[in-house]
């Protein structure tokens, strides 16, 4: 491992190409620039490191709160308002850097807040919303389980009715920033003799001081490595009875959260993506191989022109995803098939683009195997392929084979 910090990437901006920038709009633009300005300045130059040392710098947090990242596409209580398209430029700036960034705005603004928002009651909003989008306050989002995340309807943690509490028992894995957070919002099954709610998943604020939370940080990670997850117990957990959210009731609750962080990937997974085709074309023109540059050649060009494709492609795509969310028409099938393929492409260019490089592409003087790395979490967490390959195959036949 290097101990200097890795150079931003200065080979002809990628997107250029395609002439993007002129699908968006000044408003658009402007987010992209303060996102990129960030991810390069602040994060680029000790991201490397970071990864190295299972590093999470909580102190950028309130940075990215304070340019307005943190459920910037949320209205109220402190949140800037942007657009779906915004927010997903962010997400792709900050990608660019690394997966463990997105993922932090995503947990915060796309599950926790996002969860507060859209359920909360106006007493819940007020209390931990401003807070949160000014990273005075971190939040994490507990849904999946040690037995396995892709079926949450059979998630057994518990919560008990007594007189006027709540009492909730048991775990939770890969809870992002959990050990960092001042609240969770935790999705349990209410207990069988619990009235009309019996069975029924709902979700409860949890503030991480409450006895019997505890957050353990997951340790033996080769992914995500500068970013948090957690395994989570909850023993005995007592909570005032209304610290659940009334506006969820059963799991569309936690699905709404988890179809705003998977539109996030859409977007997050291209930067991942545009990082490493970056790398791989300053590669090619600098590196020189049987007396010419590597670039030179028609199966690196190939390659290179393939790696673009994709880009530009994934690119559209969550563009596209982004107006029809806008209007308010984005299907969770869409979702599904921008995540699907943003991260299924983003790992073939981190693979492609790794090839390029030669050895010298396992080291961490390039971003290339940090990346692909880290895309391996992006393609098991918020759905594996397989769960969107099924939501797809479910949408176009009408049958269900979960
Ligand atoms: P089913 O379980 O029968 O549906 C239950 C209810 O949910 C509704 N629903 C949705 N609502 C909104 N958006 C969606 N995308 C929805 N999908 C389902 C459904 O209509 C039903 O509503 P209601 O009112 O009739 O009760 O679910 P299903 O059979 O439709 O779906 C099965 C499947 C496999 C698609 C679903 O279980 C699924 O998506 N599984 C994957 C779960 C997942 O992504 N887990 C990973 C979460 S990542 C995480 O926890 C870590 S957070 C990140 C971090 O902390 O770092």
């Amino acid at each position: 491992m290097t101990d200097t910090a890795a150079p931003i990437v200065t080979a002809p901006r990628i997107d250029a190409v395609f002439d993007l920038d002129a699908l968006l709009t000044d408003d658009e633009l402007e987010w992209r620039d303060r996102a990129r300005r960030f991810a390069q300045e602040r994060i680029a130059p000790i991201i490397e490191q970071d990864f190295e040392d299972q590093v999470f710098r909580r102190e950028l947090v309130r940075e990215a709160g304070e340019l307005g990242f943190l459920g910037m596409h949320l209205s109220g209580y402190g949140c800037a308002g942007a657009g779906a398209v915004a927010y997903g430029l962010v997400c792709l700036e900050l990608e660019a850097a690394d997966s463990g960034w997105r993922t932090f705005v995503s947990v915060q603004g796309s599950l926790a807040m996002s969860a507060i928002h859209k359920y909360g009651s106006e007493e819940q909003k007020q209390r931990w919303l401003p807070g949160m989008a000014k990273g005075e306050l971190i939040g994490c989002f507990a849904l999946t389980e040690p037995q396995g995340g892709s079926d949450p309807a059979a998630m057994t943690t518990v919560a008990r009715r007594e007189g006027d509490e709540w009492v909730l028992d048991g775990a939770k894995r890969w809870i992002g920033l959990a050990s960092l957070a001042d609240v969770a919002v935790v999705w349990a099954k209410v207990a069988d003799d619990a009235g009309e709610d019996a069975g029924v998943v709902r979700g409860f604020l949890v503030p991480t001081s409450t006895p019997g939370f505890t957050a353990t940080p997951i340790t033996g990670k080769l992914s995500m490595r500068a970013s948090v997850q957690c395994d989570v117990t909850f023993d005995g957990v007592r909570l005032p009875a209304d610290a659940m959210l009334p506006g969820a009731r059963g799991l569309s609750g936690p699905f709404g959260c988890l179809n705003e962080a998977r539109y996030g990937i859409v977007w997050g997974a291209m930067g991942a993506a545009r990082s490493c085709l970056e790398a791989a074309l300053a590669r090619s023109m600098s590196r020189e191989v049987f007396g010419k540059p590597i670039g030179a050649n028609q199966l690196i060009q190939a390659k290179l022109a393939d790696m673009l494709v994709e880009v530009e492609k994934g690119v559209l795509l969550a563009l596209h995803l982004g107006r029809l969310k806008e209007r308010g028409a984005l299907t969770p099938a869409q979702i599904s098939v921008g995540k699907l393929n943003s991260v299924r492409e983003a790992l073939r260019i981190a693979h492609d683009a790794r090839a390029i490089l030669g050895g010298d592409g396992i080291t961490s003087e390039f971003p290339v195997m940090r990346h692909a790395a880290n895309l391996e979490s992006v393609r098991t967490y918020e759905g594996t392929d397989e769960v969107h390959q099924l939501v797809i195959g479910r949408a176009l036949t009408g049958l269900n084979a979960f």
